[in-house]
């Protein structure tokens, strides 16, 4: 039966918030790994649609919904001002937090479920992944900008909406809990896998030991810069928003430079099953460089920039080892499709990890061009 409003699941939680016409259509949207989306049609009086997005957040992850968007709020009004300012359009350029009709950031249904909505940002597509290599400069220059723009924002005033969330060394210490728990009894298969991260051990350590000897700083960063968190002008093809803000905390700039190399700079998509087909590209690499370095403007240090293969290579496999604990755990905090999604999710991460130490001369040379 096609899915008309009347009978949507989604009546009682849409009927809280502040949107504006009369309501069409919902359906699934995006392709996230821990929040459910949903694009909203809404027709306005002059019979134009258009669309909205609600989220429901998945508070197994977020414990604290109302902080998640407080964050938001105060980042979002911030970067508002600044393109506002700049001569910049915020209506696509940020996203525009739609609230509940008694003024809330978001609304809690009966069942505990923490739902919030936002404009949806006309004109514009999220890709998954990279078609033209210009998107990934784009990209690169948008999380750069993205970065540059919110050095001013008071770091302090973020709260953590996941402690430790790029903590590699705290993230070790919980892989091992999952080997040594082995709840799902599938250790036994993927020793190989195992040992591929034990044998990383001291290299999780080298960002964090720069940060604890005061020589690499806290910035206010996104901490989950994949391609399709930046959306696209349909027409023009510029990188325009940096969108999926929820964990914006403070965190190192190389985390944000490193996620978005462990997701766009291969040749293969995040869980491709057959390795042949998953390749660190150099060239990605090298452009992202660029594009970052663009978009940050004079904010990265010469420190930060030599350290730009050690970010790539930290968040691959910090990502890998996520992805691997999450499959001996018995797959509770990714969605999966399949039995093994989070073991191939986690192989590709590792098979990039090996192509980086393959190349680090020729990374760390890179770097060097640019200091
Ligand atoms: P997740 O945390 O699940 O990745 P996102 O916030 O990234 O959720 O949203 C999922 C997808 O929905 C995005 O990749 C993008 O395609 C689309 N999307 C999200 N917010 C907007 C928006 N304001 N305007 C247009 N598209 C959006
Ligand atoms: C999750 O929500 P999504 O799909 O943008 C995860 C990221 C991982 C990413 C791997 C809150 O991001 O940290 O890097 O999957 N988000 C959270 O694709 O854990
Ligand atoms: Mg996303």
């Amino acid at each position: 039966m096609e899915n008309t409003v009347n009978n949507s699941p989604l009546m009682a939680v849409v009927s809280q918030f502040d949107f504006v016409g009369e309501w069409l259509e919902d359906r699934s949207y995006g392709t996230g790994h821990i929040n459910d989306t949903y694009l909203l049609d809404f027709k306005e009086g002059n019979g134009e649609v258009h669309h909205y997005v609600l989220q429901r957040i998945n508070t197994d992850i977020f414990k604290n919904p109302h902080e998640v968007m407080e964050n938001i709020h105060a980042v979002t009004e911030f970067l508002s001002k600044r393109i506002s300012l700049e001569g910049g359009d915020p209506s696509r350029e940020t996203l525009k937090i739609v609230k509940t009709k008694t003024g809330g950031l978001g609304y809690e249904d009966e069942k505990g479920n923490y739902w919030r909505a936002y404009d949806f940002i006309k004109d514009s597509l999220a890709i998954d992944m990279v078609e033209k290599p210009e998107q990934f400069y784009e990209s690169a220059v948008a999380f750069g900008s993205f970065q540059a723009a919110l050095a001013d924002f008071p770091a302090d005033s973020l709260h953590a909406t996941i402690p430790d969330f790029h903590n590699t060394p705290k993230r070790l210490e919980n892989f091992k809990a999952s080997v040594k728990n082995d709840l799902s009894k599938r250790a036994k298969h993927i020793q190989a896998d195992i040992d591929f991260v034990l044998e990383r051990e001291a290299f999780t350590h080298t960002l964090m030991d720069l940060y604890e000897a005061g020589k690499l700083p806290l910035k206010v960063t996104h901490n989950d810069t994949k391609l399709n968190n930046v959306l696209f002008d349909k027409d023009t093809e510029k990188a325009l928003c940096v969108i999926d803000l929820d964990t914006i905390m403070p965190g190192f700039a190389l985390d944000d430079f490193g996620d978005s190399i462990r997701f766009g700079a291969t040749t293969g998509a995040e869980d491709e099953p057959d390795l042949s087909k998953v390749n660190f590209s150099y060239d990605l690499y090298e452009l992202y460089t660029k594009g970052f370095l663009k978009g940050a403007d004079g904010t990265l240090s010469d420190l930060e920039i030599s350290l730009f293969p050690v970010g790539a290579k930290m968040m691959t496999l910090e990502c890998g080892m996520r992805f691997l604990g999450d499959y001996l755990d018995g797959d509770t905090y990714f969605k999966t499709a399949h039995d093994n999604h989070n073991l191939d999710r986690a192989r590709t991460q590792f098979k990039l990890v090996s192509d980086m130490e393959a190349q680090w001369a020729k990374l760390e040379e890179l770097s060097k061009k640019y200091i």
